[in-house]
């Protein structure tokens, strides 16, 4: 028995190793494709595919051709982590950009890290993503250097903001770090905060929330949540008679939510890690291509889910230089492609970009928007100065 067994885990890792690196070269995307977190996914999805098409009309890899190869994860984290197991093990990736929530990332993760398979997360924001291990990075920068931005953006529209309502989605990981960034920067900044409000990603109904809003009497309203909740929330701020500023965190930051909250969706202010305006040659070429095919300007998570593509590729490029992919196992290769990933720069959408040792993205230019809905249907991110 005890032979046999060894002989098998021989055979199985023989396998392992001999596994070859096939083209087109596999890269694996793991984003929310249904339920309520496509909101977001799905203009990841179009990042990614745009960056694919791009990519390979430019000769891909040296010459070798890229393919992507896409896993929904739905909304929770059991698609995240099957989304994950079926691109290591299955579709045999050489990497993962993925997933579309944090709190995904935290269950999904620890998986591929496990394996050894290389993750760039396109839109994980939450304190705490790079260090869930040596395989995980991140494109998007993180809570604590984006939302900030928006609660200075705010007191430049209105000086006199004095208090402030802030309201979280308890069960989201990201959300209770947004909060936790929020909330400290109202109070660095001087601000009053007259009230903490939780509720679930999976509430519709929030007259309690809103009725507590109203009685303190607040001049600003600071919502962490994702765009379905966010959405009906924000609407029933307005319906119910509030007349401030809200700010939306980074969950909120979609057109796809604007279906939801409609005309109330006006004026809202959320904190971005792109801008279509960024001076960079990688980012007016992008913007010009994109704009060209989807005839709008680029979104904040399809510039990121394309930058995690891109420098992929980049780093691809790089080790294709040294020693042929063809000539890698597979393996092998996902381990020197972490390596590589954190070594490299990268001219992307976002601008000149590279990673600290733990995977952090090292990102330089933050923005600032607000919602303009020009009727229920149809508005526009409006960047502000
Ligand atoms: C996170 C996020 C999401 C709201 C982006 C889609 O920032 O979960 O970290």
């Amino acid at each position: 028995m005890k032979r046999t067994l060894s002989l098998l885990t021989l055979a199985t890792l023989t396998l392992a190793s001999a596994q070859k690196v096939v083209t087109p070269v596999q890269i694996g995307v793991a984003v929310a494709q249904t339920s309520n977190t496509a909101l977001l996914g799905q203009e990841e999805v179009i990042g990614a595919k745009f960056a694919e098409k791009l990519i390979n009309a430019r000769g891909g890899i040296n010459g070798t051709p890229i393919k992507l190869v896409f896993q929904d994860t739905g909304g929770d984290e059991a698609g995240a982590i099957n989304a994950f197991q079926n691109l290591i093990s299955k579709d045999n990736v050489v990497g993962i950009v993925g997933p579309t929530l944090s709190q995904q990332a935290f269950a999904a993760d620890p998986i591929a890290d496990r394996a050894k398979v290389p993750v760039l997360g396109p839109s994980n924001t939450a304190k705490g993503i790079p260090q869930i291990g040596d395989f995980i990075a991140r494109v998007s920068a993180p809570v604590a250097v984006v939302a900030p931005n928006a609660i200075k953006q705010a007191l430049k529209l209105d000086p006199k903001i004095k208090k402030v309502a802030v309201l979280y989605a308890q069960n989201d990981a990201f959300s209770v770090s947004e909060t936790g960034t929020f909330q400290q920067t109202a109070k660095d900044l001087g601000l009053n905060v007259a009230t903490v409000q939780k509720f679930q990603t999976t509430d519709n109904d929030f007259t309690t929330q809103v009725t507590a809003v109203l009685g303190d009497n607040v001049d600003l309203v600071i919502i962490s949540g994702l765009a379905n909740d966010g959405g009906n929330l924000v609407k029933q701020l307005r319906q119910l008679g509030y007349k401030g500023l809200i700010i939306g965190g980074n969950g909120l930051n979609t057109t796809n939510m604007f279906p939801v909250c409609q005309k109330y969706c006006d004026g809202v202010i959320i904190a971005q890690a792109y801008s279509p305006a960024q001076a960079s040659a990688a980012n007016q070429v992008f913007v010009r291509e994109y704009t060209a095919q989807y005839k709008k300007a680029p979104p904040q998570f399809a510039a990121q889910a394309y930058t995690g593509v891109q420098v992929f590729v980049d780093a691809l490029r790089v080790i294709d230089r040294k020693k042929k992919l063809s000539e890698w196992n597979l393996p092998d290769l996902r381990v020197e492609l972490n390596k590589q990933v954190l070594l490299g720069k990268y001219n992307t959408p976002l601008g000149a970009i590279s990673f600290d040792k733990e995977g952090e993205v090292n990102q330089k230019d933050f923005y600032v928007a607000q919602i303009k809905m020009q009727d229920a249907k149809n508005g526009t991110f409006v960047y502000l100065k």
